[in-house]
């Protein structure tokens, strides 16, 4: 009964937003009018669209969320910005939504929000990134990578050539180009850089962030090169900022690529969604790309099946990745005792 009331009243307000959207000159979620009762009904709000990344990830919720495939998707995109994003939580317990899906754009600050969900008994499912609640029964379960892996299994990689061609841990200058201060992915990865710089004696010469996208990673990267006279590796925290920094280098006059000892700036990176990473992947201007893989869209599909027919996902889900290389003669990776494949890329790629 509560459901039928509950559905209706969500019609309705679909119903009165799309007019309003109308009036407004505004023709989008016109689709809303044509809600099935029987539909799954998904509040999805996503961080933002600052890279090419979060792009492939909307469109893998989209695509596996899809009205054909018998799911209502109201998708919000937060711009970053948490304050949106709580907002948004809120309208979606309001409209009584089936299940909240929740790309936090940073870890703390969720508590309050979530225990609103979870008093309106609506089951929230987190995807990619963490939040970091006194309560983990805020949310239901939650599907992501590792990040603090994924920056092992690239520092591995950058140890295993320094080893190969005999580069002294002290020659090896690098500076870190971080993502969102406070988002899952800067801290692991920011984690990982932090620890194997002490680990192997490398010197961290800085680290500031460049927000994820290629514009702040290009300024960042022009700052460093003012500042330091001695960067031979720049870490970035995603590929757009490598992008970026590429750019920012180029421009210097200096070239990118792994051969350290003869003046280049190696690059390493996360996510290889976009083909041209994987195309400066292969011509050797990005060494390393640690793998993010963004299709969670099916995976969140088969939480939310699991939990209407009544069942219990896993609480946490992570994601096998790989590293992306090219030519540089290291074939596979031991982190924590654990080997880990290499993905070289090919001209038949
Ligand atoms: O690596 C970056 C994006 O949280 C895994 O966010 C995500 C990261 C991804 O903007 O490109």
């Amino acid at each position: 009964m509560r459901f039928l009331v509950k559905k209706r009243l969500l019609l309705l307000a679909l119903v009165f937003s799309t007019m309003l959207a109308c009036a407004c000159g505004n023709n989008h979620k016109a689709s809303n009018l044509t809600v099935d009762k029987e539909r799954i009904i998904i509040g999805f709000s996503q961080v933002g669209a600052e890279s090419d990344w979060r792009y492939a990830n909307t469109n893998s919720m989209k695509e596996a969320l899809s009205l054909s495939n018998g799911y209502e998707l109201i998708f919000d995109d937060g711009q970053q910005k948490q304050s949106n994003q709580i907002t948004a939580i809120r309208k979606f317990i309001q409209q009584e939504v089936d299940y909240i899906v929740l790309a936090p754009v940073t870890e703390s600050g969720w508590d309050t929000v979530l225990q609103e969900a979870k008093d309106a008994n609506i089951p929230v499912i987190l995807v990619d990134r963490m939040v970091d609640v006194k309560d983990d029964s805020l949310f239901t379960c939650w599907v992501g990578s590792d990040f603090e892996l994924e920056a092992k299994k690239v520092t591995a990689w950058l140890k295993q050539y320094c080893d190969n061609e005999e580069i002294n841990p002290e020659e090896v200058h690098i500076v870190n180009i971080q993502g969102n201060i406070g988002a899952s992915a800067q801290i692991g990865r920011t984690k990982g850089i932090e620890d194997a710089c002490k680990e192997y004696g490398w010197d961290l010469v800085d680290e500031v962030c460049g927000d994820f996208t290629q514009a702040k990673g290009r300024e960042v990267m022009k700052e460093f090169l003012k500042q330091y006279d001695n960067i031979n590796v720049v870490y970035c925290e995603n590929d757009n900022e490598a992008f970026g920094a590429i750019e920012a280098i180029e421009d210097a006059g200096i070239k990118v690529g792994s051969d350290i000892k003869n003046g280049e700036i190696m690059v390493l990176s996360f996510d290889g969604v976009n083909k041209t990473a994987l195309e400066y992947v292969k011509e050797g201007k990005i060494s390393c790309i640690g793998e993010c893989n963004p299709d969670h869209g099916p995976r969140v599909r088969s939480i939310i099946d699991t939990l209407h027919m009544g069942g219990k996902p896993e609480k946490l889900q992570y994601v096998n990745e790989s590293l992306f290389v090219s030519g540089s003669n290291i074939t596979s990776l031991i982190v924590d005792g654990q080997v880990y494949p290499i993905t070289e890329i090919t001209d038949e790629e």
